[in-house]
């Protein structure tokens, strides 16, 4: 049995092909594995309403509870675009959510699992900003939005975001701050530390710790594994 780490497939359209390689790719794990941690930005939009899910996503909640029933405990760290996940996965997919990260324990590892978007300590303005869009409050102003109209939101604002970007996204790895972030959790304990947001895969080992960023699931599909007490980094 074996875990799985996943981040920033940022799924929007279940037609795309990153998408369909997803779905692919959970059903060729589906028995096999003891947990699927995801790590955030899975969706690039997110809305947790009571009696509602976006249908876009029903192809992936549908895996996700095949894999639920056949025994993989799922996980999710909430991302910056997937936050107040809401009761579909935490009674329905009977999913632990940490919306700020946490730790996770796995073959005698002291993991910790985070998004990464909190990884720059002079980002205040962000921090401010991703504390008032997660409050309480936030969230049930948000569920007064009607879902279909959230969704045209969601989909005209990541279409806006890619035509800003000319069409391709520029990705970088802030090595000194993840460091330093790294070597914080280290000096508290924690052997291992993982996260996505970065969209650049990295493994980094130092004085018998490790780190890893997770890339993303567009060209090349990123993902690690934690096998025997073994991580391994894909694409590797
Ligand atoms: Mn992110």
């Amino acid at each position: 049995m074996k875990d799985l780490f996943l981040a920033d497939t940022h799924l929007l359209d279940p037609c795309d092909e990153p998408y369909l390689r997803l779905l692919d790719f959970l059903d060729g794990q589906c028995g096999s594995l003891r947990s699927l941690v995801m790590l955030g930005d899975i969706f690039e939009f997110w809305l947790g309403y009571r009696h509602t899910v976006f249908s876009a996503y029903l192809p992936l909640l549908e895996r996700l509870r095949r894999l639920h029933e056949a025994g993989t405990e799922l996980v999710f760290v909430e991302g910056n675009h997937d936050f107040h996940l809401g009761p579909y996965f935490s009674e329905t997919l009977d999913c632990r959510i940490l919306p700020d990260g946490g730790a996770l324990e796995r073959d005698g590892r002291k993991i910790f699992i985070a998004h990464g978007d909190l990884v720059n300590p002079k980002d205040t303005g962000y921090r401010v900003l991703r504390r008032v869009l997660r409050h309480p409050l936030s969230h049930r102003l948000m569920m007064l939005v009607p879902p279909d109209t959230a969704w045209r939101i969601a989909r005209w604002a990541s279409a806006k975001s890619s035509r800003k970007n000319g069409g391709r996204e520029r990705h970088s790895l802030p090595h000194d701050d993840l460091l330093n972030y790294a070597r914080q959790r280290f000096s508290e304990g924690y052997d291992t530390v993982i996260t996505g947001h970065f969209h650049v895969p990295l493994l980094h080992h130092e004085n018998g710790h490790t780190l890893i960023a997770l890339g993303d699931w567009t060209k090349q599909p990123s993902y690690a594994v934690l096998e025997d007490g073994v991580f391994t980094l894909y694409p590797s």
